[in-house]
């Protein structure tokens, strides 16, 4: 099983590097979620060797429109680096992407090392600020399609992601409108409690799952709260924006 690991994070590595999509990994062997874990942490590292930071993690299908739109239904979480992440007002360039598509987010910067369950109330205040973001995301699966141990080896997706500015901890989450912008005209619209109910349920989740995983997060950590909407796919000439109301906006072009 080592080597199915070793073998499926390097071909899901090589797919992300040249843009070519692979076939499902399930069709070819049978595997399970904590395999699929495995995988991820095994492309996660080939990333690390090439001198890429963990900046934290990022929440997957936390969103009814998120798991009916891919089929989906179980909360899934991948990592972060500095190599995904494009300056607010940055360019992305679609060579070497499959077939990408952005959801607008919620990002979370912790204030603490996180490695025990949290409660709503100890979850605010764990954070040093909060943030409108967008999420690039590209299956490096065919046609986009997937199983869920397929999506966690192939690390939730993750392609590029955007954070706008920070606001205050306590900055009111629970209802926002969002409206993700594309050449300034609304390609999805939507609300902040679309996710879990209300975004700071991500970290509560998070937490969990440390705890489970007998992990820490440690203070100064990225969370990306996973998507408010489905996914719009992008195209060449796109500027893509993202306004949460009371939060803010970011923003990026296609080169
Ligand atoms: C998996 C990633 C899901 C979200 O925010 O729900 C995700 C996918 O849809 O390809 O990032």
């Amino acid at each position: 099983m080592t080597d199915f690991v070793q073998t499926c994070a390097r071909e899901l590595d090589i797919a992300t590097q040249t843009g070519e999509a692979l076939d499902q990994l399930s069709a070819r062997q049978a595997f399970d979620l904590a395999q699929a874990y495995r995988i991820q942490q095994a492309g996660i590292a080939l990333r690390q060797h090439r001198g890429e930071r963990v900046l934290g993690l990022k929440l997957g299908f936390t969103s009814r429109a998120k798991r009916v739109q891919m089929g989906v239904d179980a909360l899934i979480w991948g990592e972060l680096t500095d190599a995904m992440q494009l300056a607010d007002g940055g360019e992305l360039n679609l060579v070497r992407l499959i077939h990408p598509r952005v959801e607008p987010e919620i990002a979370f910067i912790t204030a603490r090392d996180i490695s025990r369950p949290l409660s709503l109330a100890e979850a605010g205040l764990a954070l040093a600020g909060v943030a409108p973001a967008l999420e690039i995301i590209d299956s490096r699966y065919r046609d986009f399609r997937f199983s869920l141990e397929d999506v966690v080896a192939d690390n939730c997706s993750s392609s590029h992601f955007v954070v706008g500015p920070l606001s205050p901890p306590d900055t009111p989450l629970d209802n926002l409108g969002v409206t993700l912008r594309f050449n300034g005209r609304p390609a999805q619209l939507g609300s902040s409690a679309a996710i879990l109910g209300q975004p700071l349920r991500a970290l509560m989740e998070v937490s969990a799952l440390l705890h489970a995983e007998g992990r820490t997060l440690p203070a100064g950590s990225l969370l990306l709260a996973g998507a408010a909407t489905a996914a719009e796919p992008l195209r060449a000439g796109l500027h893509v924006g993202v306004e949460i109301a009371g939060l803010g906006r970011c923003e990026f072009e296609i080169s």
